[in-house]
C-alpha cells in the first residue's frame, strides 16, 4: 500500500521525511493537518501529538529520524553509508541537526535584538562544528546523498528565508564548505519538491504570528496588523 505522510505545511521535520521520499522517487500520499486545531483522528493515532507520522498499511511510525531510517531500509537505493562506522557518524550528525533546528526555531521567537544575536552566535558555533567535519562535496558524505542531507536541508531553507528579510546568516568567510553544501542541497529537485509551493510565504506568516525580533523585518502592509497574542 502507498505510505501516507501526515504533515503540517511548515514543519521542518515533516520536510526531512518528504525529502527522503522524493529523493528515492517513492510514491506517497500526503495529508495536511492544522496543528492549531488538530483533527480527532490525528490526536487518536499520534502518540506525541506531533507530525510527521508515516502510516504504512495501518501502522503508524513517528519521529522523523526514525521514519527516515525505516524508509531507507524499506526502499532502495540505500542512502545510509554501508560502512558501519560511517553510518554511526552520520547518525550522530543527524542527532546534532536537532540542536541546530532548535536554534533556528529560537531565532524566530526571541523578542529582543540582543537575545536574537546571542542565539544566532550559538547557531553559528554549532555550524563551526559541522564545518570542521565537512570535507567533501556536494553532499555531506561526498558524491552520495544521505539522510544527513535530508536532515539539514529544511534548516538551510529556513535560514535562507530569514536571510532574505534580514541579512546573510551563513557566510562563506566563516563557513565556506557549509555554504557550498547548503547551495547544493537547495538546488536539488528532491528539496524543491518537498514542500508546498507557497512555503516561503507560509513561513513568513508563521514568523508574523510569533512576533519575534525578526518579524520586524516583515511589513505590516503585507501581513496585516501585528497580532497582540503570540503563537508558536
Ligand atoms: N522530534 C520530532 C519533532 C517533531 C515536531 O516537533 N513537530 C512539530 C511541528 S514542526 C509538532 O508536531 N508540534 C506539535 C506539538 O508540539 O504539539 C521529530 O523529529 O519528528
Amino acid at each position: 500500500m502507498t505510505p501516507k505522510l501526515v504533515s503540517f505545511k511548515v514543519c521542518p521535520f515533516v520536510q526531512r521525511v518528504a525529502i527522503t521520499l522524493q529523493y528515492k522517487g517513492i510514491d506517497y500520499d500526503i495529508e495536511y493537518i492544522d496543528l492549531g486545531s488538530p483533527p480527532e483522528w490525528f490526536l487518536a493515532i499520534s502518540p506525541l501529538k506531533k507530525v510527521p507520522l508515516l502510516i504504512v498499511d495501518s501502522t503508524v511510525i513517528f519521529e522523523s529520524a526514525v521514519i527516515n531510517e525505516y524508509i531507507d531500509e524499506a526502499y532502495q537505493p540505500m542512502l545510509h553509508p554501508e560502512d558501519l562506522l560511517l553510518k554511526a557518524i552520520n547518525r550522530s550528525w543527524i542527532e546534532f541537526s536537532n540542536n541546530i533546528s532548535l536554534y533556528t526555531f529560537k531565532l524566530t521567537i526571541k523578542e529582543r535584538k540582543n537575545d536574537f544575536e546571542n542565539i544566532l552566535e550559538e547557531l553559528l558555533k554549532g555550524f563551526d562544528l559541522v564545518e570542521d567535519y565537512l570535507s567533501a562535496k556536494p553532499f555531506f558524505n561526498g558524491e552520495q546523498f544521505s539522510l544527513v542531507d535530508s536532515s539539514y536541508a529544511p534548516i538551510f531553507q529556513r535560514l535562507e528565508f530569514l536571510a532574505q528579510i534580514y541579512k546573510p546568516i551563513i557566510s562563506s568567510k566563516r563557513h565556506p564548505k557549509l555554504v557550498k553544501w547548503k547551495d547544493s542541497l537547495l538546488s536539488l529537485n528532491a528539496v524543491k519538491c518537498s514542500t508546498v509551493e507557497e512555503i516561503q510565504n507560509l513561513y513568513y506568516q508563521l514568523l508574523w504570528t510569533r512576533q519575534g525580533y525578526i518579524s520586524q523585518f516583515l511589513s505590516e502592509r503585507e501581513y496585516g496588523k501585528r497580532p497582540t497574542k503570540r503563537v508558536y
